[in-house]
């Protein structure tokens, strides 16, 4: 089994955020999961220079909800890009199979609706152990990786719009 901090990434590599807009979207189901993820992603996205003001946090009761409000961010606020925060895990029931393919599909339609980047990151995990690992734990935390590659996607779109 992997044991790599998945959220090992070239510090150098990833551009500034200063002058982008962020919208963060945060699942409340599994809170301590989804907690750690939406503060990895900001201090990730201050560490690279992005404004406090320019970063709009926003929840939603579940993952499910997740789609409609980060549409809601894009729709009625400012921001340049948006990151979706969510964590399903899977229980006995198909519940979850419906909750992740509903979710996965609802952001890819995002994306090319609205030609920015809405970055998934949405758990879909055997337990709460799983989770635990990718929320701030042993492999890292899955929030800082979707704020590097949110902050990455823009500025590859300003590099071929500008
Ligand atoms: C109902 C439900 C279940 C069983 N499991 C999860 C989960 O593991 N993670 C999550 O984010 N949300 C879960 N939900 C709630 C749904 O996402 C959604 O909020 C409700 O079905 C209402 O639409």
């Amino acid at each position: 089994m992997a044991t790599k901090n998945l959220s090992e990434y070239d510090l150098a590599s990833v551009p500034s955020a200063s002058g982008m807009k962020f919208g963060i979207v945060v699942a409340e189901w599994n809170y301590e999961i989804t907690g750690a993820l939406a503060q990895g992603a900001v201090d990730t996205l201050l560490k690279h220079g992005a404004k406090d003001e320019n970063i709009v946090l926003k929840h939603v009761p579940g993952s499910f909800e997740l789609t409609l409000g980060a549409q809601y961010l894009a729709e009625f606020t400012k921001v340049d890009a948006i990151i979706i925060l969510g964590c399903v895990i899977q229980g006995e029931t198909r519940h979850f199979d419906f909750i992740c393919e509903g979710v996965t599909q609802g952001i890819t339609n995002l994306n090319i609706k609205y030609n920015k980047p809405f970055i998934f990151g949405l758990l879909t995990t055997d337990n709460q152990q799983q989770a635990l690992d990718r929320a701030g734990g042993k492999l890292g935390n899955k929030g800082d990786e979707a704020a590097v590659t949110a902050i990455k996607m823009l500025a590859l779109k300003n590099e071929l719009t500008t």
